[in-house]
């Protein structure tokens, strides 16, 4: 079996995905911008300056940016972000995850986060469930973020595994990109037309299941 789960933790433990693209979608009107939901795909699991970047690029007006002045905007954004996650409570935990959880914990297999989140820690603690990972990786320690696979290589290197004996959860594909480019058994929540590079997929979390996802991974490392 597995000896350590890495999850994602936006669009996978919770719904904070939801909540990244409002406040960007705020941040985008008050550019005059419009975004929308499928867009909003790109910009699931990248940092907050990279997404920034992506959504100026829509706008020919809005090129050469000084620094200074985007950095004012990825903050702000933050702070639509932070207004919006202060709702957050255990209610918001997404369907299977607890289980899935309380499996890898029985079973006595390492747990980790690896969000691009720098209000990954904030979240978790809200939600409860902080106390259940052995690690949090550091974003801001992360020198390539997804589809780069380094947030992935630096939890399985942080307890010495191999990463051949790694699964990592993730609903973006860029999160994916990054975990089968690490060598690890990638599981996908979400819509096959996003996630096709996952080794195995699921609709939504509360399929996910311990059993069938190492039945999966059994199968894939013969
Ligand atoms: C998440 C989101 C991204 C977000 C990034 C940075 O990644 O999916 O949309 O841009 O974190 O978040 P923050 O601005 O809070 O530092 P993940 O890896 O948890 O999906
Ligand atoms: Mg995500």
């Amino acid at each position: 079996k597995p000896k350590l789960f890495i999850f994602d933790l936006d669009g996978v433990i919770t719904d904070t995905a939801e909540f990244h693209f409002l406040a960007w979608k705020q941040l985008a009107e008050e550019l005059g911008i419009t975004i929308d939901r499928r867009f909003n795909e790109e910009l699931k699991g990248i940092s907050r300056m990279e997404s920034l970047e992506k959504i100026l690029a829509l706008d020919p007006a809005l090129q050469g940016m000084p620094l200074e002045e985007k950095k004012r905007l990825a903050e702000k954004k933050n702070d639509h972000y932070k207004e919006l996650i202060r709702t957050i409570t255990p209610d918001h935990i997404l369907p299977g995850v607890e289980p899935l959880i309380k499996r890898i914990k029985e079973e006595g297999i390492l747990l980790a986060l690896g969000s691009a989140s720098k209000n990954a820690p904030a979240v978790l603690q809200r939600l409860g469930l902080y106390e259940d990972f052995d690690l949090i990786v550091d974003p801001a320690k992360v020198k390539k973020g997804k589809p780069d696979p380094e947030i992935f290589t630096k939890a399985a290197d942080h307890f010495r595994v191999p990463y051949s004996a790694c699964v990592g959860v993730e609903d973006s594909a860029a999160g994916i990109e990054a975990i089968n480019r690490a060598g690890m058994f990638s599981v996908g929540v979400g819509s096959a037309d996003v996630l096709s590079a996952s080794a195995y997929i699921v609709p939504d979390t509360s399929r996910l299941d311990f059993d069938r996802i190492v039945e999966k991974f059994n199968r894939a490392r013969e």
